[in-house]
Parts: structure tokens; C-alpha cells; sequence
């Protein structure tokens, strides 16, 4: 309809044909990047989303995994710009555009429990009002967050306490809270985009990093490190976003068939992720034997229990007022959503 040489239209035509054309929507092909290959967790989500964008709309989606576009950074300016019309970006790489985001940090704030996590992210007060604001005021609209699994640490050397990561490297996203958590845990926090860890880790530039288990076998990360050690201070949490503007623009129904897909997609890769850490820890273990798994009992987490105190203390430091309520409000809703 846009292409159409509108000259060539007379009268009741053309008065026809424009009527037409607000009234069918018009077929339009989107652009979604993400952090992670299409067959990792971001990557299952994005599939489905697609599934039911194109599904229940005349419009396609078009996916870009983690690298065909650049980093997490370059994929979020793109979104920003309008060149992408969806992102996920992890509030790990978002600490600098909205500092807030980085109560997802606070260790030992998020359960390590999956089904509680599942209800936390659909029903919280603080997702679902509180961030959408301040992501709408960066020009997005988040449209969901979701877990992605209980993150852990892979080093050269044993973890049993905060004593074995003095003098440790270990590389974090880029998140200035992210860098105060190791740094209270005793390590030297060094903050890279994700293209340069494996490298890094193989050449001794770093020695320890930490993600979900999945992540740890897709990306060959046991590979270059020889221990696997949950604390449990933390869960991986990821937002998926359009652009604002053209969220914005889209008529009541494609607004509707966005958010359905999202919260179909949400379930979904809730859903997806059962047992998901177990799966991929046992491959760890056949593809590396003489990997060492660890969990550290009550005792051994003591010393990242305390330093987590600090570290609420500096998110604060760091966001003031409004740091704080967001911080308030996500325990209560992890509260309320208890079960
Ligand atoms: O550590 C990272 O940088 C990456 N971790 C995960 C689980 N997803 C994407 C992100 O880039």
C-alpha cells in the first residue's frame, strides 16, 4: 500500500484503497537481537516469540543472535536508535543507562528457588510498574524479564570461601555493582563485554567468571576453567524491550499481539528451563571429568553472605531515593509471591 503510486488513484478509488489500508494492517518485517546463540535460553525465548508474532499477525520477525550484530552494548544502542525493534539486553550490561538496574545484584536478594522466581518476575510490582518507567525513560518498553538459572562461579583454582579469590581476576559484565560484589568478596573484579572471556580465561588475563549452568556448557567455558562452585548469591536475570517510539506506534492489536507473545514466550521458556541446570551440568561432567562441582554449605557462604550487606549499602550509595525504592519493592514482591 505504501509503494502504491497514489496519482494513479481518482475519487471514491483511492478513497476506498486509503480506507482499506487503515483498516488491514499493514505487513511490516521487525528486527530482535539477542545476547545468546538462537539454541541458548534467549535464543529458545526469541524462537517462540517469534512463533507467535507471526502467528497471530501478518508481520515477521527477523532473529540476530549474540555477534551477528556486536555486543550486548551495540545491540542495545541499535534498539535505542530504532534500527532494531526488539532487544534483550541483561540488566548486567544495563547498569550505566539505568542504574537501578543493578539491584539484580544485591547478592542473595533473588531465591535460588525456580517457581518462586517464576511468579516473582510475572507478578512483581517493581518489574512491571516501577522498571517499565524508568526503561520507557531511556526511549524503551520492556515488555518481560525472565530467569535464567542460579549463576556460578568457574575458576582455575577451588572456592571454598572468599579467601580462595584474593588475587583471582575474574571477569564480570559490565556493571559497576557487579564490580563492588567481587570486589567485596575479596576478588579483583574486571569487567569485559562477553566475546572476550573465553579468550581471556585461556590466556590468564582472568581466571574465574561466573554464569547459569547452561551458558557454562554451551559455550565451552568449562573448557578453560577447573571448578564449578554454587554460593547461590545469585540468578541470572535478563529484559527483553522494544523500542519506545515504535511500540508506540503500533495500533491497539499489534500492541496486544506483542505483549501476548511476550507472556506466551515467558511461559514457555519457564517451562523450558526445568531441570535445564542438572541437564547441562551432567554433559559438563562427561565432556570433563576431572571437573570439581561444589556447593557451598551455610558455613562456606558466610563470608559472601556479609559482603552482601556492603553491597546493598553501595547500590544505594550509588541510586539514592530511587534506588531504594525499587529496592524496597522488589523484596516485597518477592515477599508476596513467596507460595
Ligand atoms: O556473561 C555474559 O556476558 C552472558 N551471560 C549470559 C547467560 N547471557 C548473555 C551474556 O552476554
Amino acid at each position: 500500500m505504501r509503494s502504491f503510486n497514489r496519482k494513479l488513484l481518482t475519487g471514491v478509488g483511492a478513497a476506498a484503497l486509503m480506507m482499506a489500508g487503515v483498516l488491514s494492517a499493514q505487513a511490516e518485517s521487525w528486527k530482535y537481537a539477542f545476547e545468546e546463540s538462537l539454541t541458548e535460553v534467549q535464543g529458545v525465548y526469541a524462537t517462540k516469540f517469534k512463533e507467535e508474532i507471526e502467528k497471530n499477525s501478518d508481520h515477521t520477525l527477523q532473529l540476530f543472535p549474540y555477534g551477528t550484530l556486536g555486543e550486548s552494548a551495540d545491540i542495545m544502542e541499535q534498539a535505542q536508535a530504532g534500527i532494531l525493534q526488539f532487544v534483550d539486553q541483561s540488566p548486567g550490561f544495563t547498569g550505566a543507562l539505568i542504574p537501578e538496574a543493578q539491584v539484580f545484584f544485591v547478592p542473595y536478594l533473588l531465591p535460588t528457588d525456580q517457581a518462586h522466581l517464576a511468579r516473582f518476575y510475572k507478578e512483581s510490582k517493581a518489574i512491571n510498574e516501577d522498571f517499565e518507567e524508568l526503561y520507557a525513560k531511556q526511549g524503551l518498553e520492556l515488555l518481560v524479564m525472565f530467569p535464567e538459572g542460579e549463576v556460578a562461579m568457574t575458576t582455575k583454582e577451588p572456592v571454598k570461601g572468599c579467601e580462595d579469590l584474593n588475587e583471582v581476576k575474574f571477569r564480570v559484565m559490565t556493571n559497576p555493582l557487579l564490580v563492588e560484589s567481587y570486589k567485596a568478596f575479596g576478588a579483583t573484579p574486571t569487567p569485559l563485554p562477553w566475546g572476550e572471556v573465553y579468550g581471556g580465561l585461556q590466556t590468564n588475563i582472568i581466571q574465574g567468571q561466573e554464569n547459569p549452568t547452561f551458558f557454562l556448557y554451551s559455550t565451552k567455558i568449562y573448557e578453560v576453567t577447573d571448578h564449578i562452585t554454587y554460593t547461590g548469591h545469585n540468578n541470572f536475570t535478563t529484559a527483553v524491550m522494544a523500542n519506545k517510539d515504535f511500540y508506540e506506534g503500533l495500533s491497539d492489536e499489534d500492541k496486544k499481539v506483542v505483549e501476548d507473545a511476550a507472556a506466551t514466550a515467558y511461559d514457555y521458556i519457564v517451562d523450558y528451563q526445568k531441570g535445564l541446570a542438572e541437564e547441562e551440568l551432567a554433559k559438563i561432567k562427561k565432556a570433563k571429568p576431572e571437573m570439581t562441582v561444589t556447593v557451598l554449605d551455610e558455613e562456606q557462604r558466610s563470608c559472601f553472605k556479609e559482603a552482601a550487606k556492603d553491597v546493598e549499602a553501595k547500590f544505594i550509595e550509588m541510586t539514592g531515593d530511587s534506588g531504594k525504592a525499587i529496592l524496597d519493592q522488589l523484596k516485597a514482591d518477592l515477599e508476596a509471591t513467596k507460595g
